[in-house]
């Protein structure tokens, strides 16, 4: 081991998942401790509050699954909202379709921003400096409650795991908000946690989206660095969901733009509900 190299691990019911390598930052913003670490697999990570954000390794694995499905979905896609996302990878994948006029960027946490931007360029890419994108340090529950009906054709939650400061993201509530704010023909993506390490929270979003919206469908697949690596997102709308034929002239030129997703790795991924999910939502 390398002289300076030290372990972090994220420990989660009974299990960790640990990281090496030179911490480059560590400070405690107003809301949660916020650690860069730099490793030579995974390159560098992100750590907020003991839990594992994202990695240069393995950040495609979760965004392009976040954007893609929903945005080549949607006929338009002018307006968005992404509540959280600080580290500017999903703001990054949604500028891939030349529809995008306006991102709202709320993120709570203004220092998320600062120190992505800083040691994390390789996730944000050009979004940082996009006309296009507007940031709003903001809470996410509060910014919804001030936006008008039909407002938003996209809107994607990419939040941290529930906590105290987060807990309200997963409330039906919440997601009632998001619909009054939702397009009729819009969607809503949501990161809905691991059917595996977060099974209950997993299966709490599954239900109060099944209830609030019209329509709903969930897919699976990998993130590396998080608990148990299986992980889900969730995507809902008022109007039946089309992934099996997407609405988008731009698709070919996504797809190449992609280091995971395509419409064959969705195909898949939307089949891959445990059944152990599927009787307990049914
Ligand atoms: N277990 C961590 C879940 C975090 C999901 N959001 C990550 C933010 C990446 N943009």
């Amino acid at each position: 081991m390398k002289r300076q190299e030290i372990w972090i691990d994220e420990f989660y019911k009974d299990s960790r998942f640990g990281l090496r390598g030179k911490v480059l930052f560590k400070k405690t913003s107003k809301f949660q401790e916020i650690i860069i670490l730099e490793t030579e697999y995974y390159g560098r990570a992100l750590m907020l509050d003991g839990c594992w954000m994202t990695s240069y390794r393995d950040e495609k694995y979760y965004h392009e699954c976040l954007v893609h499905p929903a945005l080549s979905s949607i006929e338009k896609k002018s307006n968005i909202l992404i509540i959280g996302g600080g580290d500017g990878g999903t703001a990054r994948e949604c500028f891939k379709y030349s529809q995008v006029k306006n991102i709202d960027l709320v993120e709570i946490d203004k220092e998320v921003i600062e120190v992505s931007k800083t040691f994390l360029p390789d996730i944000g890419g050009n979004t940082w400096n996009d006309k296009r994108l507007s940031i709003h340090i903001e809470d996410g529950i509060k910014w919804v409650k001030t936006k008008k009906e039909n407002y938003y054709d996209a809107i994607f939650i990419d939040c941290s795991d529930p906590s105290e400061f987060s807990n309200l993201l997963f409330s039906e509530n919440f997601y009632n908000e998001c619909k009054r704010i939702l397009k009729q023909k819009g969607i809503l993506a949501i990161q809905s946690e691991s059917p595996e390490s977060f099974k209950n929270i997993h299966i709490h979003i599954l239900k109060s989206i099944k209830k609030i919206f019209a329509a709903s469908k969930t897919m699976y697949s990998f993130v590396p660095v998080y608990p148990s690596g299986i992980w889900s997102w969730t995507f809902a709308s008022n109007q039946e969901l089309n992934f099996q034929n997407p609405i988008c002239e731009e698709i070919l030129k996504i797809e190449k733009s992609c280091d995971i997703w395509s419409l064959n790795y969705q195909n898949g991924a939307f089949k891959m509900m445990p059944n152990k999910i599927i009787k307990e939502i049914s």
